[in-house]
Parts: C-alpha cells; sequence; structure tokens
C-alpha cells in the first residue's frame, strides 16, 4: 500500500503525518522547537525583540527538526519509509530563507553520515529567517503603497494591503538595514519552498498561493508588480533572487535527494509535490462548499473561505487557491487568539495555577442560555490584544469601551483597560472575536443573506465546544458548525492530501471530487447542537457598535 507525507512546518513545531490514498492517518510524529531542540533557545519556536519589533526563527534549527522528525518516524516499529510515494507541505506563511551561493552546490552533493544543519549550515546568507510576527516593516510597507497609489490599491493588485509581515517589505528590509546580506543572497525561498527544496536537494520555486503573501506578486495579472520591483534599484536581481512562481500546485517538482534515501530508507521515486503555505493548506483538509469558513482556533486565528470571485479588500487577504487554478481563498489572519483568551480564562480561574476552562466556560454557557448579548444588551466591547495585531493592525493594548445609548447618537460612556467584572471579559472577548470576522467576512461571502453556510472549527482550541458556540452565535452559519472528530491538525492533512492528489493522476478527478470522496459528511460533529441558527441575536447593529468601537479605539 502506497503511503503519503504531509509536513507542517509552523511556528512552535515540525509535524508529520502519514496516510494511506484514501487520507487515513497511519502515522504522525512531530518536534516541538522550544523542547526538543533547547540549544537554540527559542521562546516558543522564535527570537523575538520587543525593541526592533523582530521576530525571527534561526534557519538551521528547521533542518534538525527534519532529521529528528524523520528519526523519529524511523524509530516507529514497522514504519516503511520506502512506501512513501510522495511529500507535500503546508509551512508558515511570509516567512523567508537566504540562500548564498554555495547553497545549490551544498544541496545536490547532500549525502548521508552527516547531519542536514552540518552540510548545509555554511549555504545561508542570513541564519535567521523574519517570521510572520515580525512587525519591524513600517517604513517599507508605506514605501511599498504609496508605489502603487495606496493600501486599496495593492490590495487590489497583490490581494493585500501592505503588511509588516510579508515577505516583499521584509526583503526590502534586508536591503535596507543588512545590504551585505541582500548583496550575498543567491535565492529567497518562502518556508514552504525552503523544505521542499531541502528535500529535493536543488531550489524549488515558490507556491503561486503562497507567493501571494509576499505582496510582490499581481494575482491578475500572474507577474511580479514593476512598480514594487522597482523600489528595490535592481529588478533584476530582485526577479532572480525571488524566482520562478510555480502556478501548478498539483504536478510533482522532484524526486527526493539521495541523501533521504540512503539515511532514511525513502524510495528514489518518492515524488516532493508543491509545498503551500500553512492556510492554503488548511483549506485542502476540507471539502469546502461556496460560502463555508474555515476558523481555525490556533496560536493566531484565521477564517479562511474558497471563491471563484476575486473581490479584493484592505480589510483582508485573498490568495490564489493552492490547487484549483480559478478559484481563491479568502483569509484573516489576528495574531491574538488563543493566548488572548488563555489570558482571560486564567484571571477568571483566579490565584490558582489550574489551567482548566471549567469556570471560563461555565460562564460562556451561562450567558449563552440566558440569550443576552454584552454589546447589546450592556452595550460593552472589548479588545484584547495582548500582542501587537494585526487585524486592526495595532500595538498590543487592552480596551474596554461602555457605550451610552440612551441619547440618539451612542456616545462612549467609559473607557478603561478592564471592565469592572472578569465575567464580562470572557463573553466580551468571544464577541469581539467573533464580531470582527463577522465584519470582516461579510465582503468575501456570495450568500444572499451574508451568512456562512457552514463553519468548520480546526485548531488547539476548536476541542472547546462552548468557544466554538459562543462563536458561532455570532457568526450564525446557515447550515450549522463543526469540527471534525480527530482533525487537530488539519494543515498537516491538507498537505498530506495535496500528496496523494498530486501523486495520483485519476485523469480528469476534479479537486473538490477528489476529497468529498474521501471526506463523507459522518467525520464531521456538530458542535452548535443547542444553538437557534434561525436566530441572529447580533444583527448588524451590534456589528456597528463594534465597527464604532474600533474606529472610537484606533482611530480607523
Ligand atoms: P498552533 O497554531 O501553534 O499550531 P494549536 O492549533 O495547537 O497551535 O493551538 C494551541 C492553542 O489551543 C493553545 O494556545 C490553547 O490555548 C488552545 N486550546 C487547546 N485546547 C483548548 C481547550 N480545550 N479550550 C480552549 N483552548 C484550547
Ligand atoms: C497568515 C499568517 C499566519 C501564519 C501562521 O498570513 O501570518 O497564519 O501563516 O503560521
Amino acid at each position: 500500500m502506497s503511503l503519503y507525507l504531509g509536513l507542517d512546518l509552523s511556528t512552535q513545531q515540525l509535524k508529520g503525518i502519514v496516510v494511506d490514498s484514501d487520507l487515513n492517518q497511519v502515522e504522525i510524529a512531530n518536534v516541538e522547537f522550544e523542547v526538543d531542540l533547547p540549544q537554540y533557545k527559542t521562546v516558543k519556536g522564535v527570537y523575538a525583540n520587543p525593541k526592533t519589533k523582530e521576530v525571527q526563527a534561526p534557519v538551521v534549527m528547521w533542518l534538525d527538526a527534519l532529521d529528528l522528525l524523520f528519526q523519529r518516524l524511523k524509530a516507529k516499529k514497522s514504519f516503511d519509509f520506502a512506501r512513501i510515494r510522495g511529500i507535500s507541505g503546508a509551512c508558515q506563511q511570509h516567512g523567508s530563507v537566504f540562500w548564498n551561493a554555495q547553497a545549490p552546490a551544498a544541496l545536490a552533493n547532500l549525502t548521508k553520515g552527516s547531519s542536514l544543519c552540518s552540510q548545509l549550515k555554511e549555504s545561508f546568507a542570513w541564519d535567521v529567517s523574519p517570521n510572520w510576527q515580525d512587525a519591524s516593516t513600517a517604513k517599507e510597507c508605506a514605501q511599498f503603497e504609496a508605489a502603487v497609489g495606496g493600501a486599496e490599491q495593492l490590495a487590489t493588485i497583490t490581494g493585500s494591503k501592505a503588511h509588516r509581515r510579508f515577505t516583499g517589505p521584509q526583503i526590502l528590509r534586508v536591503q535596507h538595514q543588512l545590504p551585505e546580506v541582500y548583496a550575498a543572497t543567491d535565492r529567497v525561498s518562502l518556508v514552504s519552498s525552503f523544505v521542499a527544496s531541502v528535500l529535493a536537494g536543488a531550489y524549488i520555486d515558490i507556491d503561486e498561493s503562497d507567493a501571494c503573501g509576499m505582496n510582490l506578486w499581481d494575482i491578475s495579472k500572474k507577474e511580479f508588480v514593476p512598480k514594487i520591483l522597482a523600489l528595490f534599484g535592481d529588478t533584476a536581481k530582485i526577479a532572480k533572487i525571488v524566482g520562478h512562481i510555480n502556478q501548478d500546485g498539483k504536478t510533482p517538482v522532484a524526486r527526493i535527494n539521495p541523501y533521504f534515501v540512503q539515511t532514511y530508507g525513502f524510495s528514489p521515486e518518492c515524488a516532493i509535490v508543491p509545498f503551500t503555505g500553512d492556510n492554503p493548506g488548511t483549506i485542502l483538509s476540507l471539502p469546502l462548499k461556496p460560502n463555508d469558513v474555515i476558523v481555525s482556533l490556533g496560536t493566531s486565528t484565521t477564517a479562511l473561505v474558497v471563491t471563484h470571485n476575486y473581490a479584493p479588500s484592505s480589510l483582508y487577504h485573498m490568495f490564489a487557491h493552492p490547487v484549483v487554478p480559478s478559484a481563491y481563498m479568502g483569509m484573516l489572519c489576528y495574531c491574538n487568539g488563543s493566548l488572548a483568551r488563555e489570558r482571560v480564562r486564567d484571571e477568571v480561574n483566579g490565584e490558582t495555577t489550574s489551567k482548566t476552562w471549567d469556570k471560563f466556560n461555565a460562564i460562556a454557557e451561562s450567558y449563552i442560555s440566558s440569550g443576552k448579548t454584552l454589546a447589546l444588551d450592556e452595550h460593552k466591547i472589548g479588545f484584547y490584544f495582548p500582542l501587537n495585531e494585526i487585524i486592526p493592525t495595532v500595538d498590543a493594548c487592552q480596551v474596554r469601551l461602555t457605550w451610552d445609548t440612551t441619547t440618539g447618537d451612542a456616545k462612549v460612556s467609559s473607557k478603561s483597560d478592564k471592565f469592572t467584572d472578569v465575567k464580562e471579559d470572557v463573553i466580551g472577548i468571544l464577541e469581539s472575536q467573533a464580531l470582527s470576522i463577522r465584519y470582516r467576512l461579510d465582503g468575501m461571502l456570495t450568500s444572499a443573506n451574508h451568512r456562512p453556510r457552514r463553519v468548520y472549527y480546526v485548531g488547539g482550541a476548536s476541542q472547546n465546544p462552548t468557544i466554538c458556540a459562543a462563536l458561532s452565535r455570532v457568526l450564525v452559519p446557515s447550515a450549522g458548525s463543526y469540527r471534525v472528530a480527530d482533525m487537530k491538525d488539519a494543515c498537516a492533512m491538507g498537505a498530506a492530501a495535496k500528496a496523494v492528489f498530486g501523486c495520483n493522476d485519476e485523469s480528469g478527478t476534479s479537486w473538490e471530487e477528489f476529497l468529498e470522496k474521501r471526506m463523507p459528511d459522518d467525520r464531521f460533529n456538530r458542535v452548535d447542537g443547542e444553538l437557534d441558527l434561525t436566530k441572529d441575536l447580533y444583527g448588524q447593529a451590534a456589528v456597528d457598535l463594534f465597527v464604532r468601537s474600533e474606529k472610537e479605539s484606533f482611530g480607523l
């Protein structure tokens, strides 16, 4: 039986899922950077410098992680690498790896006997990779937007306004701050094409879907944006180091490098199917229909939707679909997701060191059953940003607003960094996170009532049905909310599915048919059984109050 490997190189860990051609999980292994590779002294996988707003990861740590992951799989009894027919991956988006001119030869000559790290460590022009949490490029972002006439224009062309974490502004900052690194750079990979290049033993082109996270790629014209390349001065150099963008997400691009054949027993025929970003990878894990939304409740929160309608806006992101040529992925990405909810949980738990969600959930459940909303019944909206936030782009802050609605035109009656009762924060954070998604998703949905059809919850906090129900109470998906039983690893699973699809020429089978056949409805659990989805408790009034609260708090 042939097997397929899906890799997920995320912020904190490298995960590998092995599946059969029906997407049944056969094996799983992971490497947690902070815990398993303590010699790199990262905190949650990165080095953060709050002064400069830089957040970076050591590149060679990922090479050690790759060797360790394969060693862990090898240690599993009866696991046979020779059965793996194809590998794909989904990796944290936006991060960049700066290779130097020694890299092509070093990659081509990898041999058994010493680690990837020792054989490749001299092949980088820069030893770190800026991470998606890096916010050091405010100046470069302004230049990107000015080059094309503003944020909205840049969003129209590249699918997103300028974002500090996006790779284009990050590369421009390297050129400004570290000209010697830029001069020594032979090639820039995204994290996805970096891992694919190591496995292939040669540079692998950047995948188009992931390239949409760079602010360099014109999604409609399918070319680099000349006015943006001009910001780098020598346009030939920037075009060369970024390389060709691969618009075919399906067809294998290489066979595995002999190093992996010799060291771990892979078959020399094992194919490398293009790697993509972790969010594009996540949409590949579920058979999405129009207006279905995936809400990923990991460290960050993301909301993802597949559409055939290219409707860019500076409020969100649009990416080329990682597999279906005519489709797009719409995305919202928030920095403050799980960690912000954990803060509220810890406050509610009080002096204890308990990390249980029991009290948090009990408060949320009693509020849900009361039929009330904090926004409309108490006129309260909070913003919970212990970390710098992306949507909206603001520095870390806590804001709690209470509105006086007794006069015709509502006015803020109190603004503070705390509500008087911490219980209100439980509802406040869930409502605020969901109202922001509801407001921004609106432009991407094509349903008549502008509501999602289904919402699928994935990621760590999707294990908490109370949180899912509280969010769905705001999002009111017309066909319910689901979580996939046993699928904590949607992103790695999406990558594995891509590997199966890429290696099996099912002549003419569309991606949708391929996935639907393997993901029947009984794989999903309903998580909002008690909610009455015919009622929209929040409605436009709550969205309007939320938007006014953002304006009031952040001047947006
Ligand atoms: P990553 O995005 O880094 O891959 P995960 O998807 O594993 O992370 O999500 C990790 C987060 O999930 C943790 O920070 C934690 O707050 C949250 N989480 C895990 N279990 C629960 C739970 N039962 N209730 C609420 N949150 C949870
Ligand atoms: C997306 C983003 C994050 C990272 C997380 O734009 O920055 O979701 O991809 O790994």
